[in-house]
């Protein structure tokens, strides 16, 4: 990611918290300190806007009606494809399903691509940094087909072991499903090398960039991988949206994994023909308002600059890493090189879970827990972390008010700092 940033600079590169209108409330009598990112973001009131106008002004279902409002919102639902195109730059909007999130374009990968081309013998290489959404539909998927699954390992640093995983491709790799940016301990993979790697075999690739697209800009040619997925609303989104990138070679070979209205070209008892991709893909009525809100939030996050942002969560990122070093019996969880603005941390005497309580009284939020990464968690061989993870509109008050509440809860378990 960016460049390093003295810890101690206090200089804010971003002050968008005014766009966010679920800062004007208070909770618990305090202001919201949110630095739970990693789970969801917040929303801005473009995306709160476009959603509202979508439903009061411009609502009709889409792809069927003759009439004008369904013709709008279809537009408005075309335009939004090409925006999440051009976002990921893909080559073409045809290469943009819409799914329910991350975890539905991995199953939808699992079951269409996998079940068909996977078979006994073959082998899956996944990573130890892999998200639980990442590695249950590939053990589906193995118990089904008889493929088999490799585990590409991480070093004590929370970096990947990238010598471990090169060996571990070979003439049987068949498909290889690599996290971008890890949720529990934000290492960022290099994943254009990784995917160069696993080419050279013929293996196909699939990027989880749920974690990456808020964060740093993302150019699915360049990368050159055959699935790239992640979810609205870890990027200021509305919930309930996501994408699918799929190579349109690759997409247009695959068979559907949902049927219904919208995805077929003909239907009869005997046999239904299926529409090209993507339609192929999205079966029934999507959740247009949300593939409306998902594209004014990639229109949000172009107008602030991912460079930005990612400049702006870098800061806060060292700044808080600086603080927490200093807290006695303060682990910091993860320190890959590079890593993205995600701090893990154990106190000690203190258990996750009773940190975030403690925290919440003071209305700092953070999450606690093995963050549906059990397999990294086994291998640090810790149960879980308390993890903070910033966004775009995070300030180094932020910061300073989880410090402050980390104190608190030390002196509350007889530990003085
Ligand atoms: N992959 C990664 C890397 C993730 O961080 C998450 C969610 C998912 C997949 C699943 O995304 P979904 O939108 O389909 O649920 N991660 C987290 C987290 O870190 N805390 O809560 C959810």
């Amino acid at each position: 990611m960016s460049t390093a940033v003295s810890s101690t600079v206090r200089e804010p590169i971003l002050d968008r918290r005014a766009d966010f209108p679920i800062f004007e409330q208070q909770v618990r009598g305090k202001s919201l300190v949110y630095l739970d990112n990693g789970a969801t973001t917040q929303k801005p009131q473009q995306v709160i806007d476009a959603e509202a106008k979508f439903y009061a002004e411009q609502n009709a279902n889409i792809h069927r009606g003759v009439h004008w409002l369904s013709q709008y919102a279809t537009d408005l639902y075309d335009q939004a494809r090409v925006t999440v195109q051009n976002f990921l730059h893909a080559a073409r909007p045809e290469e943009i399903v819409f799914t329910r999130g991350t975890t539905e374009g991995i199953n939808l990968v699992a079951y269409s691509w996998g079940m068909e081309n996977l078979k006994e013998g073959d082998e899956i290489l996944l990573t130890e940094l892999e998200h639980h959404s990442n590695i249950v539909p590939w053990q589906l998927v193995a118990k089904r087909t008889g493929a088999v699954i490799k585990v590409a390992p991480v070093l004590d640093s929370g970096a990947l072991d990238l010598d471990a995983y090169y060996q571990s491709i070979n003439e049987r790799t068949r498909f290889v499903g690599i996290v971008h940016v890890s949720n529990a301990l934000g290492t960022v993979n290099p994943v254009k090398e990784m995917i160069a790697a696993a080419r050279e075999v013929g293996a196909c690739v699939l990027v989880d960039g749920a974690q990456a697209v808020a964060h740093m800009p993302v150019d699915v040619q360049s990368l050159d991988c055959d699935f790239y997925v992640f979810s609205g609303h870890k990027i200021y989104g509305p919930t309930g949206i996501g994408v699918l990138y799929g190579k349109y070679a690759v997409l247009d070979s695959m068979v559907p994994w949902q049927g219904g209205g919208d995805m077929i070209h003909t239907v009869s008892f005997e046999e239904s023909t299926y529409a090209p991709v993507p339609q192929r893909f999205e079966a029934g009525t999507p959740n247009i308002a949300g593939v409306v809100g998902l594209g004014a939030a990639l229109e949000y996050v172009q107008s602030v600059g991912l460079d930005k942002i990612d400049a702006h969560e870098q800061a806060l990122l060292h700044y808080a890493e600086a603080q927490l070093q200093q807290l006695p019996g303060l682990e910091i969880i993860g320190q890959a090189p590079g890593k993205a603005a995600v701090v893990s941390f154990l106190v000690e005497d203190i258990h996750p879970h009773d940190l975030g309580t403690i925290l919440d009284a003071d209305g700092v939020a953070i999450r606690a827990g093995h963050h549906c990464a059990m397999p990294l968690m086994t291998r640090l061989g810790i149960p879980g972390t308390a993890r903070a993870s910033f966004a775009l509109y995070n300030d180094f008050e932020d910061v300073d008010a989880l410090v402050a509440s980390l104190k608190k809860a030390q002196k509350l378990f007889g530990v003085e700092s």
